[in-house]
């Protein structure tokens, strides 16, 4: 049986955490490929609030967050004409599914995964929070309530996403098809962007520990540009793609590079072949400023209109909620709830 979404497209569904300042990993990861494939899908992208608060978070800073994330996705290319953008927090059905789904979810396939390990790692043992450890059933909820058939992801997001399908699939065995069984679009190049000042961590906006780290979406350009001429590399002196772990300074360089320019790889190492490690820094430091210097261009403009910005957010939230209430609805009547109470 196929699940009827009522659209000839199937859909697309991703978010982005507040947690911090996005970085060009998130872009290149994550919000490119959107992008480039919001006319193809059905999309929806939100800002999910509510996975941010799963580690501790001021409340104006989240709130000054998730509206900039939202202008980001708008100043990165997305059409709210095209694509729904909205907030986690205002569809509601989100909260209600993710406990559903946490009926459903065995503890011991979320004792597996390793971003709750990463991040519970990070925090003191007795402040670790249940809704980390319940983070990627949240997630299942927000991809599930779309019928989602596609999920652009970097590469860390694969194992939630393995989860949202197993629990779209024992949901399905249980009760019958009830939701589409979606599958990750992670790209080729870009997947995972590797943190400047130490390349074996991946780059991510909640490690702060460096300011060598990232470079962030909305870094001063000359800033972004000498964060990388200090990015970390080798004493090799051969510019090449490789996969040891040794060189991983020198391979995520030319990874950001192949990934903006979509250049293929021999070409790239061809044109930097007998060049020296400060070229190759200024030729990334020159690709990534070019970049961002539209994007920003175009974020200052969303934001000096706050308005604008609040009207996309209602409108998401409106085309949202009708398309998650949907699925809400057909899961509750699954499970065995009352139709909902009216006031007589
Ligand atoms: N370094 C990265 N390379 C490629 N893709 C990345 N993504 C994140 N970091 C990289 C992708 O960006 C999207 C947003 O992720 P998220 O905000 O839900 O949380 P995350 O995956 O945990 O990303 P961060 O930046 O590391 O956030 P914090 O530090 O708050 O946990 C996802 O599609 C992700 O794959």
């Amino acid at each position: 049986m196929t699940i009827e979404t009522g659209s000839s497209k199937q859909r697309v569904l991703s978010g982005i955490q507040p947690s911090g300042n996005l970085t060009i990993g998130n872009y290149l990861g994550a919000l490119s490929q959107w992008v480039k494939e919001q006319h193809r899908y059905e999309s929806y992208f939100c800002v999910v609030d509510m996975h941010a608060i799963t580690v501790p978070q001021d409340p104006a800073t989240l709130r000054e967050k998730t509206r900039e994330v939202a202008a980001l996705y708008i100043a990165s290319g997305i059409d709210p004409q095209v694509a729904t953008i909205f907030v986690q927090s205002h569809v509601p059905a989100h909260a209600e599914l993710a406990w559903i789904l946490n009926c459903f979810t065995p503890i011991g396939w979320l004792n597996r995964m390793t971003q709750f390990k990463d991040k519970a790692a990070k925090q003191q043992a007795d402040t670790v929070s249940a809704g980390l450890f319940n983070y990627p059933v949240l997630m299942a909820a927000d991809i599930l309530l779309y019928q989602a058939h596609q999920v652009p992801v970097g590469d860390d997001q694969r194992q939630h996403l393995e989860l949202t399908r197993d629990v779209a699939q024992r949901f399905n065995y249980l009760y019958g098809e009830t939701f589409v069984v979606p599958e990750p679009m992670i790209r080729e190049t870009g997947a995972r962007v590797m943190g400047l000042d130490d390349p074996t961590k991946k780059m991510s906006k909640s490690e702060v520990d460096s300011q060598y780290h990232a470079v962030y979406l909305l870094d001063d350009l000359d800033w972004a540009s000498k964060k990388i001429m200090r990015a970390k590399t080798d004493s090799y002196t051969d510019i090449r793609f490789t996969n040891d772990p040794e060189r991983a300074g020198v391979n995520n360089l030319l990874e950001i590079y192949a990934t903006i320019t979509g250049q293929p790889h021999d070409a790239i190492e061809a044109h930097f072949a007998g060049k020296g490690y400060g070229v190759l820094k200024r030729e990334v430091a020159e690709v990534v400023v070019e970049m961002l210097r539209p994007l920003q261009a175009r974020y200052r403009e969303i934001t000096s209109d706050p308005a604008y910005l609040d009207g996309v957010l209602a409108q998401g939230a409106e085309r949202a909620s009708t398309v998650a209430e949907r699925t809400l609805k057909l899961v509750k009547e699954r499970v065995g709830f009352l139709p909902p109470y009216r006031r007589p």
